[in-house]
Protein backbone atom coordinates (compact mmCIF):
# COMPACT_ATOMS: atom_id res chain seq x y z
CA UNK A 1 0.00 0.00 0.00
CA UNK A 2 1.03 3.42 -1.14
CA UNK A 3 2.45 6.16 1.13
CA UNK A 4 -0.91 8.16 0.70
CA UNK A 5 -2.79 5.24 2.30
CA UNK A 6 -5.64 3.78 -0.29
CA UNK A 7 -7.42 2.61 2.48
CA UNK A 8 -9.41 4.85 4.98
CA UNK A 9 -9.55 3.38 8.70
CA UNK A 10 -11.72 5.92 10.34
CA UNK A 11 -14.56 5.62 7.58
CA UNK A 12 -17.49 8.40 8.43
CA UNK A 13 -15.61 10.14 10.53
CA UNK A 14 -14.41 13.97 8.54
CA UNK A 15 -11.92 16.99 9.14
CA UNK A 16 -11.96 18.22 12.98
CA UNK A 17 -12.91 21.46 12.89
CA UNK A 18 -12.67 24.77 15.10
CA UNK A 19 -16.62 25.38 15.05
CA UNK A 20 -16.49 27.74 18.54
CA UNK A 21 -18.08 26.97 21.81
CA UNK A 22 -21.97 27.57 20.67
CA UNK A 23 -21.34 24.04 18.39
CA UNK A 24 -23.62 21.19 18.51
CA UNK A 25 -21.28 19.50 17.14
CA UNK A 26 -19.30 16.63 18.96
CA UNK A 27 -16.90 15.98 16.23
CA UNK A 28 -16.20 19.42 16.63
CA UNK A 29 -13.64 21.71 18.55
CA UNK A 30 -14.84 24.61 20.82
CA UNK A 31 -11.95 25.89 22.35
CA UNK A 32 -8.63 24.95 20.18
CA UNK A 33 -8.61 27.05 17.47
CA UNK A 34 -5.15 26.03 15.94
CA UNK A 35 -4.62 29.88 14.89
CA UNK A 36 -5.67 31.83 17.39
CA UNK A 37 -2.83 33.62 19.16
CA UNK A 38 -2.97 33.83 22.77
CA UNK A 39 -0.15 35.46 24.73
CA UNK A 40 2.36 36.23 22.21
CA UNK A 41 1.51 32.35 20.07
CA UNK A 42 -1.05 30.36 18.52
CA UNK A 43 -2.60 27.80 20.72
CA UNK A 44 -0.91 25.45 18.01
CA UNK A 45 2.40 26.68 19.06
CA UNK A 46 1.49 26.63 22.80
CA UNK A 47 0.61 23.48 22.87
CA UNK A 48 2.44 21.06 20.12
CA UNK A 49 -0.27 18.13 20.57
CA UNK A 50 1.05 15.02 20.28
CA UNK A 51 -0.84 11.67 19.44
CA UNK A 52 0.90 8.68 21.75
CA UNK A 53 1.26 5.86 19.27
CA UNK A 54 0.94 3.44 22.06
CA UNK A 55 -2.32 4.26 23.50
CA UNK A 56 -4.12 5.80 20.39
CA UNK A 57 -3.35 2.39 17.82
CA UNK A 58 -2.22 -0.15 20.25
CA UNK A 59 -4.35 -0.17 23.01
CA UNK A 60 -7.05 -2.85 22.83
CA UNK A 61 -8.45 -2.08 26.28
CA UNK A 62 -6.92 -5.39 27.62
CA UNK A 63 -6.55 -4.87 31.84
CA UNK A 64 -6.32 -7.23 34.52
CA UNK A 65 -9.15 -9.19 34.41
CA UNK A 66 -9.62 -9.36 31.13
CA UNK A 67 -8.81 -8.81 27.66
CA UNK A 68 -8.87 -6.10 24.74
CA UNK A 69 -12.64 -4.80 23.55
CA UNK A 70 -11.28 -3.46 20.51
CA UNK A 71 -10.63 -5.32 17.44
CA UNK A 72 -8.58 -2.67 14.65
CA UNK A 73 -8.93 -2.76 11.28
CA UNK A 74 -5.25 -2.33 10.94
CA UNK A 75 -4.35 -5.58 12.66
CA UNK A 76 -5.96 -7.45 9.93
CA UNK A 77 -2.30 -8.88 8.79
CA UNK A 78 -0.58 -11.56 10.64
CA UNK A 79 2.46 -10.83 8.83
CA UNK A 80 4.40 -8.49 10.75
CA UNK A 81 5.48 -5.34 8.41
CA UNK A 82 2.62 -5.49 6.69
CA UNK A 83 0.48 -5.26 9.94
CA UNK A 84 3.18 -2.06 10.91
CA UNK A 85 2.72 -0.44 7.64
CA UNK A 86 -1.46 -0.46 7.97
CA UNK A 87 -1.07 0.41 11.99
CA UNK A 88 1.18 3.62 10.37
CA UNK A 89 -1.68 4.31 8.04
CA UNK A 90 -3.81 5.07 10.14
CA UNK A 91 -2.00 6.67 12.60
CA UNK A 92 -1.47 9.54 10.17
CA UNK A 93 -5.19 8.91 9.16
CA UNK A 94 -6.08 9.83 12.57
CA UNK A 95 -3.56 12.39 13.10
CA UNK A 96 -4.55 14.17 9.71
CA UNK A 97 -8.16 14.19 10.58
CA UNK A 98 -7.39 16.02 14.24
CA UNK A 99 -5.23 18.69 12.68
CA UNK A 100 -2.46 18.14 14.89
CA UNK A 101 1.09 17.87 13.95
CA UNK A 102 3.15 15.72 16.07
CA UNK A 103 2.67 11.38 17.36
CA UNK A 104 5.06 10.32 20.12
CA UNK A 105 6.23 6.59 19.83
CA UNK A 106 8.16 3.57 21.21
CA UNK A 107 10.29 1.41 19.30
CA UNK A 108 7.73 -1.37 19.37
CA UNK A 109 4.56 0.39 18.95
CA UNK A 110 6.32 1.07 15.80
CA UNK A 111 6.23 -2.76 14.34
CA UNK A 112 6.38 -5.81 16.15
CA UNK A 113 9.28 -7.16 18.23
CA UNK A 114 11.54 -9.74 16.21
CA UNK A 115 12.94 -13.01 17.30
CA UNK A 116 15.98 -12.10 17.71
CA UNK A 117 17.32 -8.90 18.10
CA UNK A 118 19.18 -8.89 14.59
CA UNK A 119 15.37 -9.45 13.14
CA UNK A 120 14.17 -6.63 15.21
CA UNK A 121 16.55 -4.00 14.00
CA UNK A 122 15.77 -5.14 10.59
CA UNK A 123 12.00 -4.54 11.01
CA UNK A 124 12.94 -0.98 13.11
CA UNK A 125 15.10 0.26 10.18
CA UNK A 126 12.01 -1.12 7.43
CA UNK A 127 9.31 0.91 9.54
CA UNK A 128 11.75 4.32 9.97
CA UNK A 129 11.86 4.76 6.40
CA UNK A 130 7.73 3.74 5.67
CA UNK A 131 7.08 6.52 8.37
CA UNK A 132 9.91 9.05 7.21
CA UNK A 133 7.57 8.66 3.34
CA UNK A 134 4.58 9.45 5.66
CA UNK A 135 6.05 11.97 7.45
CA UNK A 136 7.53 13.83 4.52
CA UNK A 137 4.50 13.43 2.55
CA UNK A 138 2.09 14.75 5.15
CA UNK A 139 4.44 16.96 7.46
CA UNK A 140 3.04 15.21 10.79
CA UNK A 141 6.25 14.79 12.82
CA UNK A 142 7.91 12.99 16.38
CA UNK A 143 7.64 15.08 19.48
CA UNK A 144 9.55 12.61 20.92
CA UNK A 145 10.53 8.65 20.66
CA UNK A 146 11.60 6.36 23.37
CA UNK A 147 12.34 2.45 23.87
CA UNK A 148 10.31 0.57 25.53
CA UNK A 149 12.87 -1.40 27.90
CA UNK A 150 9.84 -2.57 30.39
CA UNK A 151 7.98 -4.73 28.24
CA UNK A 152 9.75 -7.67 27.52
CA UNK A 153 10.44 -10.27 30.12
CA UNK A 154 14.11 -9.66 29.82
CA UNK A 155 13.95 -6.42 31.56
CA UNK A 156 11.71 -7.45 34.31
CA UNK A 157 14.37 -6.59 37.23
CA UNK A 158 15.02 -3.26 35.48
CA UNK A 159 16.99 -2.31 31.81
CA UNK A 160 19.65 0.29 32.72
CA UNK A 161 19.67 -0.54 36.28
CA UNK A 162 19.71 -4.69 36.03
CA UNK A 163 21.25 -6.32 38.53
CA UNK A 164 22.73 -8.60 34.92
CA UNK A 165 25.53 -6.77 32.58
CA UNK A 166 23.97 -8.79 29.49
CA UNK A 167 21.09 -7.41 30.00
CA UNK A 168 22.26 -3.49 30.74
CA UNK A 169 24.11 -4.19 27.46
CA UNK A 170 20.56 -5.38 25.57
CA UNK A 171 19.04 -2.19 27.03
CA UNK A 172 21.85 -0.09 25.63
CA UNK A 173 21.36 -1.64 22.15
CA UNK A 174 17.89 -1.11 22.35
CA UNK A 175 17.90 2.87 22.88
CA UNK A 176 20.74 2.83 20.65
CA UNK A 177 18.11 1.45 17.75
CA UNK A 178 15.44 3.95 19.28
CA UNK A 179 17.22 6.76 19.23
CA UNK A 180 18.75 6.27 15.46
CA UNK A 181 15.03 5.84 14.49
CA UNK A 182 14.21 8.96 16.20
CA UNK A 183 16.94 11.07 14.95
CA UNK A 184 16.13 9.12 11.11
CA UNK A 185 12.45 10.57 11.92
CA UNK A 186 13.63 14.22 12.72
CA UNK A 187 12.45 13.79 16.36
CA UNK A 188 12.54 16.39 18.40
CA UNK A 189 13.32 15.47 21.95
CA UNK A 190 14.03 11.65 23.21
CA UNK A 191 12.22 10.14 26.33
CA UNK A 192 13.63 8.26 28.52
CA UNK A 193 11.10 6.46 31.10
CA UNK A 194 12.34 3.98 34.09
CA UNK A 195 9.09 1.76 34.57
CA UNK A 196 11.24 -0.96 35.76
CA UNK A 197 13.99 0.86 36.77
CA UNK A 198 13.81 0.88 40.78
CA UNK A 199 12.50 -1.97 42.42
CA UNK A 200 10.25 -5.06 43.87
CA UNK A 201 11.84 -5.18 47.37
CA UNK A 202 14.71 -3.42 48.65
CA UNK A 203 16.25 -6.30 50.53
CA UNK A 204 17.57 -7.50 47.27
CA UNK A 205 18.64 -4.48 45.58
CA UNK A 206 21.88 -2.43 45.39
CA UNK A 207 20.24 0.55 45.31
CA UNK A 208 23.64 3.10 45.17
CA UNK A 209 25.04 0.72 42.69
CA UNK A 210 21.73 0.99 40.38
CA UNK A 211 21.79 4.58 40.60
CA UNK A 212 25.43 4.94 39.47
CA UNK A 213 24.63 2.36 36.64
CA UNK A 214 21.38 4.12 35.46
CA UNK A 215 23.63 7.46 35.54
CA UNK A 216 26.36 5.76 33.08
CA UNK A 217 23.91 4.51 30.70
CA UNK A 218 22.09 7.64 30.62
CA UNK A 219 25.51 9.42 29.65
CA UNK A 220 26.76 7.15 27.20
CA UNK A 221 23.24 7.31 25.71
CA UNK A 222 23.28 11.46 25.61
CA UNK A 223 26.93 11.21 24.57
CA UNK A 224 26.10 9.00 21.42
CA UNK A 225 23.23 10.88 20.48
CA UNK A 226 25.51 14.12 20.41
CA UNK A 227 27.80 12.42 18.47
CA UNK A 228 25.28 11.32 16.05
CA UNK A 229 23.99 15.23 16.01
CA UNK A 230 21.14 15.00 17.98
CA UNK A 231 20.09 18.38 18.93
CA UNK A 232 16.97 17.81 20.60
CA UNK A 233 16.10 17.10 23.82
CA UNK A 234 16.57 14.08 26.39
CA UNK A 235 13.64 14.14 28.62
CA UNK A 236 13.25 11.50 31.74
CA UNK A 237 9.86 11.35 32.90
CA UNK A 238 9.13 11.15 36.65
CA UNK A 239 6.81 8.67 38.46
CA UNK A 240 6.56 7.21 41.71
CA UNK A 241 5.58 3.98 41.25
CA UNK A 242 3.91 1.43 38.80
CA UNK A 243 4.99 -1.05 37.43
CA UNK A 244 7.87 -1.03 40.14
CA UNK A 245 7.28 -0.46 43.76
CA UNK A 246 9.73 1.78 43.76
CA UNK A 247 10.92 3.91 40.68
CA UNK A 248 14.00 6.13 40.48
CA UNK A 249 12.60 8.72 38.71
CA UNK A 250 10.23 9.28 41.92
CA UNK A 251 9.03 12.66 41.44
CA UNK A 252 10.45 16.28 39.59
CA UNK A 253 12.65 17.37 42.76
CA UNK A 254 14.04 13.63 43.09
CA UNK A 255 14.76 13.72 39.42
CA UNK A 256 16.39 16.62 39.47
CA UNK A 257 18.66 16.17 42.42
CA UNK A 258 19.55 12.85 40.46
CA UNK A 259 20.48 14.71 37.00
CA UNK A 260 22.35 16.95 38.88
CA UNK A 261 24.52 14.44 41.32
CA UNK A 262 25.54 12.95 38.09
CA UNK A 263 26.34 15.92 35.84
CA UNK A 264 23.59 15.58 32.90
CA UNK A 265 21.52 18.55 34.45
CA UNK A 266 22.66 20.30 30.72
CA UNK A 267 21.32 18.00 28.42
CA UNK A 268 18.05 16.33 30.33
CA UNK A 269 14.90 17.58 30.65
CA UNK A 270 12.01 16.54 32.20
CA UNK A 271 8.50 14.92 30.83
CA UNK A 272 6.27 15.49 33.21
CA UNK A 273 2.72 13.24 33.09
CA UNK A 274 -0.33 14.43 34.93
CA UNK A 275 -0.87 10.99 36.71
CA UNK A 276 2.16 10.35 37.54
CA UNK A 277 2.37 13.62 39.42
CA UNK A 278 -1.20 12.67 41.68
CA UNK A 279 0.41 8.81 41.91
CA UNK A 280 3.77 10.92 43.73
CA UNK A 281 0.99 12.88 46.37
CA UNK A 282 1.82 16.10 44.11
CA UNK A 283 0.00 17.93 41.96
CA UNK A 284 0.42 18.49 38.09
CA UNK A 285 0.59 22.49 38.43
CA UNK A 286 3.16 21.56 41.35
CA UNK A 287 5.42 19.07 39.34
CA UNK A 288 5.01 22.20 36.54
CA UNK A 289 6.66 24.31 38.95
CA UNK A 290 9.47 22.37 40.21
CA UNK A 291 10.79 21.94 36.94
CA UNK A 292 10.44 24.96 35.68
CA UNK A 293 12.19 26.38 38.44
CA UNK A 294 15.04 24.28 37.47
CA UNK A 295 15.03 25.48 33.79
CA UNK A 296 13.52 22.00 32.73
CA UNK A 297 10.40 21.74 31.70
CA UNK A 298 10.52 19.80 28.68
CA UNK A 299 8.00 18.12 27.86
CA UNK A 300 3.91 17.36 29.23
CA UNK A 301 2.13 13.71 29.38
CA UNK A 302 -0.96 15.01 29.15
CA UNK A 303 -4.09 12.89 30.73
CA UNK A 304 -5.42 12.20 34.50
CA UNK A 305 -6.03 10.20 37.06
CA UNK A 306 -9.12 9.25 39.18
CA UNK A 307 -10.21 10.82 42.64
CA UNK A 308 -11.18 7.46 44.05
CA UNK A 309 -8.16 4.96 42.66
CA UNK A 310 -4.70 4.87 43.82
CA UNK A 311 -3.68 3.65 40.32
CA UNK A 312 -2.20 5.37 36.91
CA UNK A 313 -5.92 5.31 34.98
CA UNK A 314 -4.23 8.11 32.40
CA UNK A 315 -7.75 9.43 31.23
CA UNK A 316 -8.04 11.77 29.02
CA UNK A 317 -7.85 15.25 30.92
CA UNK A 318 -11.45 17.03 31.29
CA UNK A 319 -10.59 18.43 34.57
CA UNK A 320 -10.35 22.47 34.20
CA UNK A 321 -9.46 23.21 37.44
CA UNK A 322 -6.12 21.54 37.39
CA UNK A 323 -5.90 22.21 33.88
CA UNK A 324 -6.24 26.24 33.93
CA UNK A 325 -3.86 26.16 37.58
CA UNK A 326 -1.15 24.20 35.22
CA UNK A 327 -1.58 27.07 32.28
CA UNK A 328 -0.84 29.39 34.86
CA UNK A 329 2.26 27.81 35.83
CA UNK A 330 2.56 26.99 32.00
CA UNK A 331 2.21 30.53 30.86
CA UNK A 332 4.62 31.75 33.18
CA UNK A 333 7.47 29.53 32.55
CA UNK A 334 6.99 30.74 29.09
CA UNK A 335 6.11 27.03 27.82
CA UNK A 336 7.53 23.75 27.66
CA UNK A 337 11.37 23.53 26.34
CA UNK A 338 11.18 22.03 22.55
CA UNK A 339 8.51 19.72 23.79
CA UNK A 340 4.82 19.85 23.98
CA UNK A 341 1.76 17.88 24.64
CA UNK A 342 1.20 14.66 24.10
CA UNK A 343 -1.86 12.89 25.08
CA UNK A 344 -0.68 9.85 26.87
CA UNK A 345 -4.18 8.67 27.99
CA UNK A 346 -6.08 5.64 26.74
CA UNK A 347 -10.02 5.61 26.50
CA UNK A 348 -12.20 3.49 28.81
CA UNK A 349 -12.54 -0.25 27.89
CA UNK A 350 -16.00 0.27 27.39
CA UNK A 351 -15.37 2.91 24.58
CA UNK A 352 -15.34 0.97 21.57
CA UNK A 353 -16.76 3.02 18.98
CA UNK A 354 -14.86 3.89 16.43
CA UNK A 355 -15.22 7.94 17.15
CA UNK A 356 -14.11 7.41 20.62
CA UNK A 357 -10.87 8.00 20.43
CA UNK A 358 -11.44 11.07 18.22
CA UNK A 359 -13.86 12.69 20.73
CA UNK A 360 -11.22 12.05 23.75
CA UNK A 361 -8.85 13.74 21.77
CA UNK A 362 -10.89 16.79 21.00
CA UNK A 363 -12.06 17.22 24.62
CA UNK A 364 -8.30 17.28 25.69
CA UNK A 365 -7.56 19.41 23.48
CA UNK A 366 -10.49 21.46 24.42
CA UNK A 367 -9.76 21.11 27.95
CA UNK A 368 -6.13 22.74 27.45
CA UNK A 369 -7.30 25.34 25.03
CA UNK A 370 -10.00 26.31 27.41
CA UNK A 371 -7.60 26.48 30.42
CA UNK A 372 -4.55 28.39 28.65
CA UNK A 373 -7.19 31.47 27.59
CA UNK A 374 -8.70 31.46 31.04
CA UNK A 375 -4.94 31.17 32.43
CA UNK A 376 -4.03 34.07 29.61
CA UNK A 377 -6.97 36.17 31.67
CA UNK A 378 -5.92 35.37 34.88
CA UNK A 379 -2.88 36.71 34.26
CA UNK A 380 -3.35 39.77 32.11
CA UNK A 381 -6.99 41.14 33.71
CA UNK A 382 -7.26 39.94 36.97
CA UNK A 383 -5.91 40.79 40.31
CA UNK A 384 -4.20 37.74 41.33
CA UNK A 385 -0.15 38.29 40.04
CA UNK A 386 -0.40 41.57 41.81
CA UNK A 387 -2.26 40.07 45.07
CA UNK A 388 0.38 37.18 44.98
CA UNK A 389 3.04 39.61 44.46
CA UNK A 390 1.93 41.90 47.23
CA UNK A 391 2.29 39.08 49.58
CA UNK A 392 5.91 39.43 49.24
CA UNK A 393 6.52 42.99 49.20
CA UNK A 394 8.28 43.44 52.12
CA UNK A 395 11.38 42.23 50.15
CA UNK A 396 10.80 45.05 47.76
CA UNK A 397 13.03 47.46 49.65
CA UNK A 398 14.55 48.41 52.86
CA UNK A 399 15.85 45.39 54.98
CA UNK A 400 13.55 42.73 53.29
CA UNK A 401 15.57 43.43 50.29
CA UNK A 402 19.22 42.93 51.98
CA UNK A 403 18.13 40.00 53.34
CA UNK A 404 17.47 38.93 49.53
CA UNK A 405 20.86 40.04 48.16
CA UNK A 406 22.39 38.36 51.21
CA UNK A 407 23.22 41.17 52.97
CA UNK A 408 21.98 40.59 56.14
CA UNK A 409 23.28 37.78 59.04
CA UNK A 410 22.06 36.04 61.24
CA UNK A 411 22.65 38.30 64.26
CA UNK A 412 21.29 40.98 62.21
CA UNK A 413 17.78 38.87 61.58
CA UNK A 414 18.35 39.12 65.78
CA UNK A 415 18.81 42.69 65.61
CA UNK A 416 15.61 43.81 63.09
CA UNK A 417 13.44 41.65 65.30
CA UNK A 418 14.32 42.49 68.55
CA UNK A 419 13.54 46.04 67.23
CA UNK A 420 10.24 45.26 65.48
CA UNK A 421 8.23 44.23 68.88
CA UNK A 422 5.16 42.31 68.17
CA UNK A 423 4.35 42.02 64.21
CA UNK A 424 0.93 41.86 62.85
CA UNK A 425 -0.79 38.82 61.18
CA UNK A 426 -0.64 38.95 57.08
CA UNK A 427 -3.99 36.95 56.02
CA UNK A 428 -2.74 34.33 52.78
CA UNK A 429 -6.29 34.84 51.68
CA UNK A 430 -6.33 31.71 49.74
CA UNK A 431 -10.09 31.80 49.44
CA UNK A 432 -9.53 34.96 47.41
CA UNK A 433 -7.06 33.40 44.96
CA UNK A 434 -9.38 30.37 44.69
CA UNK A 435 -12.19 33.09 43.80
CA UNK A 436 -10.40 34.47 41.29
CA UNK A 437 -9.69 31.35 39.23
CA UNK A 438 -13.12 30.10 39.55
CA UNK A 439 -14.38 33.55 38.33
CA UNK A 440 -12.40 33.40 34.72
CA UNK A 441 -13.27 29.54 34.23
C1 LIG B 1 3.81 5.02 31.51
C2 LIG B 1 4.49 6.11 30.81
C3 LIG B 1 4.86 5.79 29.38
C4 LIG B 1 5.88 6.78 28.90
C5 LIG B 1 6.64 6.35 27.71
O1 LIG B 1 3.31 5.15 32.62
O2 LIG B 1 3.73 7.26 30.90
O3 LIG B 1 3.72 5.80 28.59
O4 LIG B 1 5.31 8.01 28.62
O5 LIG B 1 7.34 5.17 27.92
NI1 LIG C 1 3.97 9.02 29.84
Amino acid sequence: MGVSGAKEFYKGIGQINFEGKESDNPLAFRYYNPDQIVAGKTMREHFKFAISYWHSFGGHGSDLFGGGTRSFVWDEYKEPIRAAKNRADAAFEFISKMGFDYFCFHDFDLVQEGETFAQSELRLATMTDYLKEKKNATGIKALWGTANCFSHPRYMNGAATNPDFNIVARAGAQVKLALDATIALDGENFVIWGGREGYLSLLNTDMARELDHMAQFLTQVRDYGRQQGFKGGFLLEPKPMEPSKHQYDFDCATTIGFLREYGLEKDFKLNIEVNHATLAQHTFQHELEVAAKAGMLGSIDANRGDYHNGWDTAQFPNNIQEVTEAMLVFLKAGGVQGGGVNFDAKIRRNSTDIEDIFLAHIGGADIFARALLTADKIITSSPYESLRAQRYSSFDTGKGKEFEDGKLNLTDLYTIAKENGEIQLQSGKQELFENIINRYI
